[in-house]
């Protein structure tokens, strides 16, 4: 029997467990890389470890998301993450070097190699061939050490592609569609891959689109074949060396399969609040508009810029709307500059900003009350672009151009006919925002520059002999990480301050919510299905972990949050019964007797006595023998620090 692509990269890559089907396995990494919200805590952990150098083929430090610099914090976190870098064998992408699922792609990702970032956008990669994942920082620290990581063995889902897109429509609209076919659930437990004639007619950069937002189908990850295509983009990044074909057998067996006809696509949008909420462009009317944003990982690459630039050349800007405009790495706006296009994005009225993810985490440009907001990002959860009413709709760098120029929601098509974009031969290789660690044997001159802001790892204990402890909130069905421990101006500089962070945490839902968990000392969080989809954001644990949660008891999880939760030695808790979730309300006392025990002999299936009603509730702790170990010794750096000791 053949293998999928997918299988054949976890084969090469398989250290711990077998492969079959919702086991865990244990797989090498090749490639980390951080972001800098995510970074600082993750390198605090790394440090923690102990490990002298990074045992990776290749690890980076990116700084793209926090670079607002309002205030001291963020600088001393950029100068934190630079200094840890230099020391310990990890290249430094700078400030202004761009996004880094954008730089990655063009100056590291390798096909048929294994990549973890601290973000949930890092299966971009996937554009190339690789198999990239977004996990926690911890679980990217350990694997900066040699560890493994651990997923679980995944489903394969086989997206067929047949035929060409049309004039217009965009590689965003492939995954709008697949989101709507699979909703913002339905990849968890799986991997999304790409084949069929259709794939040859998608560029790199369309490809990684592609993958990228694939992280909004709660898949571990999504995968394109590496064929000429990918050989010619590597090639015109003076990368060709690390070419090699790669492609399912054609026997390969999948689990799922999805066909869709690129030609019978039309342009869509996600509607507000939910990436999966996905209408086009007739079916949602003529919608008058305030802004449009234009960057972030999931659409900023040259040939993006490129359409845009055409769009805009010679025409302004509707005077209703803002037009934002951010390339996603230096890269892209050298050569927007240097061909001319910045020119016209410029002239047009755009308001260029630097490469950075920017709006896409409420960084500034939020819109204005109420404001309808067109962007060619990946998520558009209520809040997320910092005005609480904004409605967000995602759509291609094509519509939100199109539309910029009329104010209100517009096919692209009605553009007329499309020219040819190429990408170039060559594009501008320029690394030098790329700082390289020093040799290890200059390691201890360097010194490690920590800001007042950075404070250490929340406290943490081993699993306790029994969980007895109210529920501090009741929350309802996919509830994302930015409901949890939200982003934007004001929070995102406490990212390596978890004390001052946890003020914040559930904010969106309820303001009280820290206040009361601080006071009730312990406590438990119950909520819907979906918990915790989103970002990969560990503070979305560790505040939890700060505030005194012990157990989250959910319907069901979205799986990097699950891992977290892990990490943080927080319990995660499925009702068995799903409707037993109406039995419990917030405030209630719950019991959880005899919870270490279950934990060490291996009882998946667990009571819960509500103290308050009298009921017992069956919850389900589904966890491999690796996570125990884990969740008995307090969490993955307190067994991580024992398995080194041993
Ligand atoms: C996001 O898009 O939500 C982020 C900000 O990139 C996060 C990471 C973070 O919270 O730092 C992600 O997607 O993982
Ligand atoms: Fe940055 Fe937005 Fe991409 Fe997250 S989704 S990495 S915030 S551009």
């Amino acid at each position: 029997m053949g293998l999928t692509l997918t299988e054949k990269i976890i084969k090469a890559h398989l250290v711990d467990g077998e492969m079959v089907k919702g086991q865990e396995i244990g797989i090498r990494i090749d490639q980390t890389l951080t972001q800098d919200a995510t970074g600082t805590m993750a390198y605090i952990e790394f440090e923690a470890m102990g490990v002298p150098r990074v045992k990776t083929e290749r690890s980076v430090a990116y700084i793209d998301h926090n670079t607002l610099q309002n205030g001291f914090m963020n600088a001393d976190d950029h100068r934190f993450i630079g200094s840890v870098a230099k020391k310990h064998g990890i290249y430094f992408s700078r400030p202004g070097n761009g996004i880094c699922h954008q730089v990655h792609l063009e100056r590291f990702g390798i096909p048929g190699k294994t990549l973890i970032g601290s973000d949930s956008h890092t299966p971009t990669g996937g554009g190339i061939g690789m198999l990239a994942i977004g996990a926690g920082g911890l679980d990217v620290a350990v694997a900066m050490g040699g560890g493994a990581y651990y997923i679980t063995c995944p489903k394969i889902v086989k997206v067929n592609l047949t035929g060409k897109l049309r004039p217009w429509v965009a590689a965003k609209d492939v995954i709008l569609q697949v989101l709507r076919i699979m909703s913002v659930k339905g990849g968890v437990g799986k991997v999304i891959e790409y084949t069929g004639e259709g794939v040859k007619t998608l560029s790199v950069p369309e490809r990684a689109t592609i993958t990228n937002m694939g992280a909004e189908l709660g898949a571990t990850t999504s995968v394109f074949p590496s064929d000429e295509v990918t050989k010619q983009f590597l090639k015109a990044q003076k990368r060709e060396e690390v070419w090699t074909p790669l492609a399912a057998d054609p026997d390969a067996v999948y689990d799922e399969e999805i066909n869709i006809d690129l030609s019978e696509l039309v342009p869509l949008a996600a509607c507000p609040h939910s990436p999966d909420n996905v209408k086009s462009v007739e079916e949602i009317g003529k919608l008058k508009i305030d802004q449009v944003c234009i960057g972030s990982c999931t659409n900023s690459s040259l040939l993006d810029m490129l359409k845009v630039a055409h769009i805009l050349r010679g025409k302004t800007v509707h005077p209703d709307v803002s037009l934002a405009i951010a390339p996603g790495s230096k890269q892209v706006l050298n050569m927007l500059a240097m061909n001319g296009a910045l020119a016209d994005l410029i002239s047009a009225g755009a308001r260029i900003l630097e490469s950075a993810c920017g709006p896409c985490i409420g960084m500034g440009q939020s819109p204005n009350s109420k404001g309808i907001s067109l962007r060619t990002f990946n998520r558009n959860f209520l809040g997320r672009s910092g005005t609480k009413d904004g409605q967000i709709y995602l759509v291609s760098p094509e519509m939100a151009a199109a539309s910029a120029l009329t104010g209100y929601l517009t096919d692209p098509r009605e553009l007329g006919d499309m020219p040819e974009f190429k990408l170039p031969e060559v594009f501008n290789i320029n690394d030098n925002m790329i700082v390289p660690p020093v040799p290890a044997e200059e390691m201890d001159s360097v010194e490690i520059l920590r800001g007042p802001n950075i404070k250490g790892y929340p406290e943490t204990k081993p699993l306790a002999e029994d969980i007895d402890a109210a529920v501090s909130l009741k929350v309802g069905d996919n509830i994302t990480t930015d409901h949890i421990m939200p982003a934007g101006a004001k929070i995102l500089p406490l990212r390596s301050n978890i004390p001052e962070i946890s003020e914040h945490c559930f904010e969106v839902c309820d303001e009280k919510f820290p206040e009361r968990a601080k006071s009730l000392g312990k406590s438990i969080i119950v909520g819907g299905s979906n918990y915790g989809q989103g970002s990969s954001r560990e503070h979305a644990a560790l505040a939890p972990l700060y505030l005194g949660v012990k157990a989250v008891l959910v319907k069901s999880f979205a799986r990097i949050h699950r891992a977290n939760l892990i990490n943080a030695g927080i319990l995660p808790l499925t009702f068995k019964n799903e409707a037993d979730y109406d039995l419990i309300a917030q405030g209630d006392e719950l019991v959880i007797s005899g919870v270490r025990k279950a934990v060490e002999n291996d009882l998946a299936e667990l009571t819960v006595l509500d103290k308050t009603n009298g009921k017992e509730i069956p919850v389900l702790c589904e966890l491999s023998g690796r996570m125990k170990n884990i969740m008995l010794a307090g969490g993955l750096l307190d067994y991580t620090r024992e398995q080194l000791g041993k």
